[in-house]
């Protein structure tokens, strides 16, 4: 009968390991979606799709001589944004990185609900350039 004793504790051991790993970490990799921006004004490649709730990494390269940003939200934010740019204030609700010139930038990121988002960089005369790429959320 002793011998069954540790068993018990064992077990639960393994279960909380198990659950502090997180939901979807172990079994699953995480979804990396690299960006290169450029002086052309482009963002490569221009079109995500990322799934509803699933967390995504983006990891985000400045490949031009010049600062870019890579800024997540709907044209409303993106209107604010550019906005905020021309205000000369820095993005303070910002989701996304500003880079500097050869710099690369990880973040993550969860799409929460179904539809479409933008990412814009929003240097002067870029958004209004065309530096920006589209967001498509399956659900
Ligand atoms: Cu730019």
């Amino acid at each position: 009968m002793a011998r069954w004793v540790p068993i018990l504790p064992l077990s639960l051991l393994l279960a909380a390991c198990a659950g502090s790993d997180g939901a979807g970490s172990s079994g699953e990799e995480m979804q990396t979606i690299a960006v290169s921006m450029t002086d052309e004004l482009r963002f490569e490649p221009d079109a995500f799709t990322v799934s509803a709730g699933e967390m995504v990494r983006f990891e985000v390269t400045n490949d031009g001589e010049s600062a870019h940003e890579f800024l997540i939200g709907d044209e409303a934010a993106q209107a604010e944004f550019e906005e905020a740019m021309q205000g000369g204030m820095d993005h303070e609700t910002k989701v996304g990185v500003s880079l500097d010139p050869g710099q690369t930038e990880s973040f993550e990121y969860t799409f929460d609900e179904a539809g479409n988002l933008l990412a814009g960089c929003h240097e002067p005369g870029h958004y209004d350039g065309g530096m920006v790429a589209t967001i498509t959320i399956t659900d």
